[in-house]
């Protein structure tokens, strides 16, 4: 952060929020019936997103960077997500559309007014240069958040975007093997980086193999169709439970025809695509899945080890392919496609031992909780990761087509309930490496 001018953090933030501002504005260009209405118990309603989005950058930005009285304190409650579950959101006195789109346009105004006062030197530059960086970060969660939504709609399509690029890697090997022994998790380097990927730890893992690239719809259907979601033995008990009382019997969106497996994608009916990874599946489906397949998941610290350890330098990279940020040659990110791209479609983005797609296309279940790192201090609030620790959640890694760069990174945790399906989840399997075993 000391390296850059203040000049050069102002155009960067500037720009980041610009382009988080023109994504949450193009998901919220529906119709004030669509805005309003509660798509799914599951999530809020379109408005709520967008004015939560305004009041914490009211909160984080305006009041404590910017030192400003507040503009709308009375509304504070409403968009608190602690005081009221997505569920009970439609029941709150909301402000309306045009209310909630003049709201974070003013609140943005005064973003953008602080942003050319502020120092961006001196004692305060690291709490100043976060609380926008972490804004920007905090609206395309949000902004991912309001996409699943969308595929969650009923009717036509509203959303389009160009198909992504084919598989381009050739055949890929099955698995790639990753040494044991200790590497770098975490991070204190990263300048935009949430308090819970800190800090930078040694972590030794043994000796394993991951999957080269995540599960696809078509490894998938295979295990649907041999009866996997009838039978018991590859489900945990809480998993077959899961299962049973909520009468799951294949990944979200699809449905079998009599031509095979079908999806509803953002409102496009079609034919399930073999290649692509499979999308909307639970913890507990993708945990069954590796059980019949031989496998497991990875642990958090597998995946990110498979992520950014490099065995020629014995570093830790920022990204699979090295330290600089992600183009659209490296992942599919940022909303560009509103699909995963086939297996073997980002050679670009390989990693050092040869995994691809870590980063993009799908968020990846893996094995873990949702734990402190050592040392962890909780920044700027509890709220932001601390209540969380030791909760009944599953980490989640690398991002989907719907993650922003600004939002994703080697060292990024995402978690979420082991039942929880309408986000962009899949995975890849690992094993144990056999004694003596190597690549
Ligand atoms: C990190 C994605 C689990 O969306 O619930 C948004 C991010 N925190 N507002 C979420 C978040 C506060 C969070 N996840
Ligand atoms: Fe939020």
């Amino acid at each position: 952060l000391r390296a850059l001018s203040p000049q050069d953090l102002r155009a960067h933030a500037a720009e980041a929020l610009t382009r988080a501002r023109e994504r949450s504005v193009a998901l919220t260009d529906v119709d004030d019936e669509d805005l309003v209405r509660q798509h799914s118990k599951l999530m809020s309603p379109l408005v709520w997103d967008l004015a939560h989005i305004g009041s914490q950058e009211e909160l984080w930005l305006v009041r404590d960077v910017g030192g400003r009285e507040a503009l709308r304190p009375d509304i504070d409650d409403i968009y608190d997500a602690f005081q009221h579950a997505r569920a009970d959101r439609p029941e709150l006195p909301l402000l309306g559309p045009e209310e909630a789109r003049k709201y974070v346009r003013e609140v943005r105004e005064k973003s953008f007014d602080i942003l050319e006062k502020v120092p961006l030197q001196g004692r305060r530059l690291t709490e100043d240069a976060f609380a926008f960086g972490m804004i920007t970060q905090h609206e395309q969660q949000h902004d991912e958040t309001m996409l699943a939504t969308h595929q969650l709609r009923k009717g036509d399509p509203v959303l389009h975007a160009p198909a992504p690029p084919p598989s381009r890697s050739g055949r890929l090997p099955a698995e790639v093997f990753v040494p044991g022994g200790a590497f770098t998790m975490g991070t204190s380097a990263e300048p935009w980086a949430l308090d819970n990927e800190r800090p930078a730890h040694e972590v030794a893992v043994e000796a394993f193999f991951i999957d080269t690239t995540p599960v696809t719809c078509g490894a998938y259907a295979e295990f649907l169709d041999s009866g996997g979601y009838e039978d018991p033995k590859w489900w945990s008990e809480r998993g077959w439970a899961y299962r049973s009382e909520h009468g799951i019997h294949a990944p979200r969106f699809w449905s079998r025809e009599q031509d095979g497996w079908w999806r509803t994608r953002f409102g496009v009916h079609e034919k399930v695509p073999a290649a692509e990874p499979v999308v909307h599946v639970s913890f507990h489906e993708a945990e069954a899945y590796a059980a019949w397949a031989g496998r497991r998941l990875p642990t958090e610290p597998e995946w990110e080890k498979a992520a950014r350890f490099d065995p020629a330098t014995g570093r830790s990279r920022r990204f699979p392919w090295g330290d600089e940020g992600p183009t659209p040659e490296h992942a599919n990110l940022g909303q560009r496609h509103l699909r995963p791209a086939e297996v073997g479609a980002y050679p670009a983005g390989v990693s050092p031992l040869g995994v691809h797609q870590l980063i993009g296309d799908v968020w990846e279940w893996t094995s873990s909780g949702f734990e402190a790192y050592p040392g962890f201090a909780a920044f700027p609030y509890k709220e932001y990761s601390e209540v969380f620790f030791g909760g009944d959640y599953r980490i989640l890694r690398g991002g989907s087509f719907g993650t922003d760069a600004a939002a994703i990174r080697g060292t990024f945790r995402n978690w979420d309930h082991p039942i929880r399906r309408q986000i962009f989840s899949g995975f890849r399997c690992a094993r144990d490496a056999r004694p003596g075993e190597v690549a």
